[in-house]
């Protein structure tokens, strides 16, 4: 089941998925630290199909397979790997039935079928605020509950067809163990999940016309559901549920110091920028500031607020052909646009215009010239124009946190993607007036391990695995600038 008793090194293996690329790592723990090793990555897209986008769901287990595969084969001889965690994005799920066969496609989150839903909550301000006092959830495009909604409404049949409603992580736990569970990270990224306890939201689910019996009561991240089956080249590797949503294993990952004065930012494709805390922050300023009152793994709250993110770098590279294609290239880019100034007036990184554009440069070009600004007069423009804006974007939810949280917070952590880009920290530093602490680490993968550890009983809990952690990494500091 476990690692063997006798060996003080324990190997686990977190299958990691992001919107746009996914991994398999291997995790060796040897009682003082973590050594991580890629065992697989692969690119990750939604197609289109049709005017919507889906998931390639299989090609997704696919993947994992031959990581898991690849994983095992790193393994040193007669070592064993003694556990799996899957964290993937939030929201997104499929739909199965009682044998858990899906019975509809999954579509991506940013398919533009809940814009219809999203205005029509947007208009009822009473229904809005009651959707939030009960799930600390805003209203945003991706949420679960629109696009179920939207599922239900579009096709009453379904009501009949599935029987359950397993997220991405969930269902990935299932087809690994066989055992269909809902875990409390992923569930509380769904506007469905009651913000008061650990169980889903009655009010919720009606408004939504969410059938309640889609979904189990959570269980909390730790829980594990037995071997792997179905894969003859893995044996006897237990399957842990760890925090489902990839966000809350950055979260968990984060060596953040124990006097809670650590703001945190996981920086991918979205900024999660959020604090760790054992209340929810709620009310009407707290709506309008966008908080997400998300969950960690042990059922506490991780108030976030989720900013736009390096999706509009991403996006603005797809329409330029001088774009970098290797690492030597982004620095170059980075560094051409740190010497230049600092921009005038920042590009709204709230606008929905961002969200899912056919082209970002002309999404970024119009808001430019509704406001009557001067456009960026190329890449290396935009990049710093972006990169500031993030910065921006990330110190007004630090300002929101401490207004509305009663919390100070005396330093930005910082890991994921952009916890390597020099101009994106450094404008985050200078907007926020504090400290950015950037740790060149693979939070969502070290997470989901540590959670793993803690279920194997190889480590006590999460203060003493960050502390042990802290002392491993070399972060990059950077002071901010008058
Ligand atoms: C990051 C993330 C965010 C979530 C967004 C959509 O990968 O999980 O936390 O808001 O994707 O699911």
């Amino acid at each position: 089941m476990c690692a063997k008793k006798k060996s003080t090194v324990t190997y686990c293996a977190a299958i990691d998925l992001g919107a746009t690329s996914g991994r398999v790592m291997l995790g060796r723990w040897d009682g003082t630290g973590l050594v991580l090793t890629e065992a697989h990555r692969f690119p990750n897209a939604f197609r289109t199909m049709g005017g919507h986008d889906f998931w390639d769901i299989g090609g997704l287990w696919e993947q994992i397979v031959a990581g898991l595969r690849k994983a095992v084969a790193l393994l040193p001889k007669g070592a064993a790997l003694a556990s799996v965690g899957v964290d993937t994005w939030g929201v997104d799920y499929v739909l199965v039935d009682a044998a858990g066969r899906p019975v509809y496609p999954t579509f991506a989150y940013r398919d533009n079928r809940t814009q219809a839903g999203l205005k029509a909550l947007a208009a009822d301000p009473a229904a809005l605020a009651r959707i939030y006092a009960a799930t600390g959830i805003p209203n945003v495009f991706y949420n679960a509950s629109l696009q179920l909604a939207e599922t239900v409404a579009t096709h009453p049949g379904v009501a009949k067809l599935a029987s359950r409603c397993l997220f991405l992580p969930d269902y990935f736990n299932f087809l690994l163990s066989g055992r269909m569970v809902n875990e409390i990270t992923i569930a509380s990224t769904s506007q469905l999940l009651d913000v008061r306890s650990t169980g889903w939201s009655a009010a919720a689910l009606k408004h939504f016309k969410v059938p309640a019996r889609w979904l189990a009561a959570p269980v909390l991240a730790g829980a594990r559901l037995g071997p792997v089956q179905g894969l003859d080249f893995i044996k006897d590797t237990e399957v842990v549920v760890v925090p489902g949503h990839d966000t809350a294993c950055a979260y968990d990952a984060m060596p953040a110091s124990p006097d809670g004065g650590d703001l945190y930012i996981s920086s991918g494709t979205w900024s999660l920028v959020g604090y760790e805390s054992e209340s929810p922050v709620l009310g009407a300023e707290a709506l309008a500031a966008r908080i997400s009152n998300e969950r960690i793994g042990d059922g506490r709250y991780r108030p976030l607020t989720n900013v736009i993110g390096l999706w509009l770098l991403e996006g603005i590279m797809k329409d330029f052909a001088s774009r970098p294609k290797t690492d030597a290239e982004w620095t170059a880019l980075i560094t051409a646009a740190e010497k230049l100034p600092a921009p005038a007036v920042l590009l709204d990184v709230t606008d929905p215009a961002f969200s899912n554009p056919p082209s970002m440069k002309a999404a970024i070009d119009a808001q430019i010239k509704k406001r009557r600004l001067a456009a960026p007069k190329d890449l290396v423009a935009y990049t710093r124009l972006i990169c500031a804006s993030l910065g921006r974007g990330h110190a007004d939810a630090k300002a929101a946190f401490e207004r509305l949280g009663g919390r100070k917070f005396t330093r930005i952590l910082m890991v994921g993607g952009g916890s390597k880009n020099r101009l994106l920290c450094q404008a985050t530093a200078d907007a926020a007036g504090v400290p950015v602490v950037a740790f060149a680490l693979e939070g969502t993968a070290v997470g989901n391990i540590a959670r793993q550890l803690i279920a194997l009983r190889a480590v006590k809990d999460l203060p003493t695995f960050r502390a042990l952690l802290a002392p491993t990494l070399k972060p990059v500091i950077y002071q901010p600038r008058a």
